[in-house]
């Protein structure tokens, strides 16, 4: 038998076998107790599930949102599982993660599921999970404009290792005049126009929350208006305090583009859309600034090629992850293929913005199928031109998919 023939269970076994380093998603370190979310109705109420859910039902939004989450998990379970095939993305993940914990959803109903998850003890589901997944190391989103985890690292928690910090701006860069209220309640001396003495404590404010929770990079979500450069106070704060603070630090900044939020507020977390962004905006940060580096990852699939082609020109530029509504498994291998034939290895693939825990299962096994058969194609193609690849050469190229570029384009 050639290599060749046995390539598809080489490079699966690999992929499979090699550690991930998850660097978006929207998880908590253990210690920040009910912060971290798992179990069966969390995964149930994921908003992902929510959208489709209404789909399926007439209930009155305000009726929906106004029962326990117990209640509201099983509104979503019988849309979506009972009275239908459960065949989206988003359904058939929550499967993948019961049948990996030994559960069956045909033979044991959602009591039975509850009842298992009851018996679980957090810190052995934890590692269970990690393990289960494969997941060496998570970054959370950390934001200190979010009250309640706000009060968890005033309490200055211990910190599990396992669980990387990273900085989430969005209300600083976005809604400004309401944001500089808020840093003036707590001690920073701004006012709303860019005097020096405003950067400067912006800067502040970044600083000591980057010491704070030891964030590894400063990132922001944007939507599809989004313009650089324009006479906004997102511009002079990006200009003055957010690159030149990621500069001093030696941090990427991370722009997660084309997110319209709230398109139908009866959904909530739900309600957020896509539109196509502006790459013009990304292609003049990243020529004015090549002294900062950018991890990006756009929501439309319109921008995918774009994004890949700015990033063959600017080495300053990382795109990463298949997001939200790109996170299916036609998109993952469309967008992955093209990034690895556009840019070879120099990419982070995915990440899985889990939001529980046990996310993190379906999410890799479905990603990682995915970047195997895409990689064996790849791979094959080259041997069709005479360059058979070793198992350490694989190794090595899945190694880098999977964290190690991620870790080299910031800095590490
Ligand atoms: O902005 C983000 O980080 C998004 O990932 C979230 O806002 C979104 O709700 C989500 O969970 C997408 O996967
Ligand atoms: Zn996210």
């Amino acid at each position: 038998m050639s290599s060749l023939d046995t390539l598809a269970p080489r490079v699966t076994r690999i992929v499979e076998s090699t550690p991930v380093q998850d660097i978006h998603t929207h998880l908590y370190d253990p210690s920040f107790g009910s912060l971290l979310l798992w179990g069966i109705d969390d995964q149930l109420v994921y908003h992902y599930l929510v959208s489709e859910a209404f789909r399926q039902m007439d209930l009155p939004f305000d009726r929906f949102w106004s029962t326990s989450k117990t209640e509201q998990a099983e509104y979503v379970w019988n849309a979506l599982f009972v009275e239908h095939s459960p065949v989206s993305e988003a359904c058939r993940g929550v499967l993948t993660t019961l049948r990996a914990l030994g559960l069956d959803p045909r033979r044991q109903d959602l009591g039975a599921i509850r009842r298992w998850y009851a018996e679980q003890r957090p810190e052995a589901f934890i590692d269970r999970v990690l393990q289960l997944a494969n997941v060496e190391r998570v970054f959370m989103t950390n934001s200190p404009f979010d009250d309640e985890e706000r009060a968890f690292w005033k309490a200055r928690p211990a910190r599990d290792p396992r669980f990387e910090a990273a900085l989430r701006i969005d209300p600083l860069l976005l809604s400004w005049p309401e944001s500089a209220e808020r840093l003036r309640r707590w001690g920073y001396a701004v006012g709303t126009e860019a005097s020096e003495g405003t950067v400067s404590e912006v800067r502040r404010f970044l600083a000591d929350w980057t010491r704070r929770i030891g964030s590894r990079y400063c990132m922001v979500s944007l939507p599809p208006t989004f313009r650089y450069p324009a006479d906004t106070a997102t511009t002079w704060l990006l200009e003055r305090a957010v690159l030149p603070h990621c500069r001093e630090f030696g941090q990427p900044f991370a722009m997660m583009m084309g997110v319209t939020r709230a398109v139908n507020p009866l959904l909530r977390m739900a309600g957020d859309g896509v539109g196509r962004s502006d790459l013009g905006a990304l292609q003049t940060l990243c020529a004015a600034h090549p002294e900062n580096r950018f991890l990006v990852t756009c929501l439309a699939r319109e921008n995918q090629h774009e994004l890949v082609v700015l990033a063959r020109k600017f080495r300053n530029l990382h795109p990463f992850g298949c997001w939200w509504f790109t996170n299916t498994p036609q998109l993952i291998e469309e967008i992955t293929t093209l990034r690895l034939e556009l840019l070879g290895t120099s990419f982070t693939p995915q990440h899985s913005d889990a939001r529980v825990l046990d996310q993190l299962i379906y999410k890799w096994h479905h990603s990682r199928e995915i970047l195997a058969d895409c990689l064996t194609r790849n791979y094959a193609r080259l041997a069709g031109s005479g360059w058979e690849v070793s198992d350490d050469e694989i190794r090595r190229d899945v190694r880098e998919l999977l964290g190690g570029g991620f870790h080299r384009f910031c800095g590490a």
